[in-house]
């Protein structure tokens, strides 16, 4: 039987590869994971909702209950800022950046942009849902507050991201840019434990994940190549949870697509803490992450916070196909009208 490898033992040893690594990393990484343990436990229990009480109202502790999203972001805020290594948070459900004064007079190096809690409108439903987060080291100076320009970096500036899916069981899955690693949850002993050891997605796969409710919204080329996907047989599957979906993808292979739409003319999904910190783990276990564009969305602009971009992500063949599909059958200027 394997030795355990607990996530705080993981990183640490990982800590290793980073030349001059002082350590802020790796105590960053640390404290996200204890923000995804409380977030689970909370998670773990909305489902008793009716008993703890609904959100608003006094719970049995006489503590307002939240919707679970502000919670999650309250969780991670309060861990982050604690920690003493983050300067800056930029999260789905703040408007403007949050910057963080230094803790013990320590100038942080590093900024962190999150979902809290992606696919929150599932929970009702018992869907799973998820944390999606991204690290970039600042480029403002080292002292004083963070700057706007520090969160509006491309995702190939990223240190570090992950994501944390609290479904049938709760993992953790990140990447510092030499692999990809899987954390689950073992409760007994309340360690995220290793468990996918450099996560490989597999070249192709048997699923295309899109919302084909908006078929007809679509662009010309995007039904067509979402046709082509079901004359060859692949199988439909869609959770409407992103990362739940990223999570079967970078496992079993296969393509996820959030085009544009009448409704999200620049696509639903954040560039900022969706598309990049989940492009940058699916590049990692040797996926692609393109817009419909057909551009690598970790190369893209971020020119504000919640800048919404179409994504294509997945299996690299399939991608690659998806790709040469779009070049072949794109008429230049005719796009679906609004
Ligand atoms: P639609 C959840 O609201 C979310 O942000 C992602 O997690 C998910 O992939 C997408 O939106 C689902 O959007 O338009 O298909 O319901």
């Amino acid at each position: 039987m394997n030795r355990i490898i607990t996530l705080d033992e993981f990183i640490i040893k990982k800590q290793k590869d980073f030349d001059f690594a002082s350590g802020e990393l790796t105590g960053l990484l640390r404290d996200i994971g204890v923000a995804a343990k409380i977030v689970n436990r909370e998670v773990n229990k909305a489902g008793l909702v009716n008993i703890l009480g609904t959100e608003g109202e006094a719970n049995a502790s006489g503590d307002t209950v939240q919707k679970l999203d502000m919670y999650a972001n309250d969780k991670l805020i309060d861990c982050l800022k604690n920690s003493g290594e983050c300067c800056g948070i930029a999260s789905e459900e703040n408007e403007d950046f949050i910057p963080i004064p230094p803790v013990a007079g320590k100038d942080a190096k590093y900024v962190v942009v999150f979902d809290p809690l992606d696919g929150s409108s599932n929970i009702d439903v018992n869907v799973s849902v998820g944390t999606i987060f991204g690290i970039y080291r600042r480029k403002s100076k080292a002292s004083g507050p963070c700057e706007l320009q520090d969160f509006l970096q491309k995702g190939t500036d990223l240190v570090a991201a992950g994501y944390v899916l609290y479904g049938t069981s709760t993992i953790l899955v990140y990447t510092t840019g030499r692999g990809v690693n899987g954390f689950t949850l073992d409760p007994t002993i309340g360690e995220f434990c290793l468990s996918h050891r450099d996560i490989k997605i597999p070249n192709r796969g048997n699923y295309y994940s899109v919302n084909q409710g908006y078929y007809l919204k679509f662009d010309v080329e995007m039904r067509r190549y979402i046709d082509h996907c079901s004359d060859m047989n692949l199988r439909m599957r869609y959770i409407g949870s992103m990362v739940s979906d990223i999570h079967r993808t970078l496992l079993q292979g296969g393509i996820f697509l959030y085009p544009n739409t009448r409704k999200y003319p620049k696509g639903k999904l954040r560039l900022l803490y969706e598309c990049n910190p989940l492009a940058f783990i699916v590049e990692q276990a040797g996926g692609k992450a393109i817009n419909t564009n057909l551009e690598r969305i970790m190369e893209q602009d971020a020119h504000e916070l919640h800048q919404r971009e179409t994504i294509v992500i997945g299996s690299p063949e399939m991608v690659d196909e998806m790709k040469a599909f779009i070049e072949r059958y794109s008429i230049p200027g005719y796009k679906v009208e609004g």
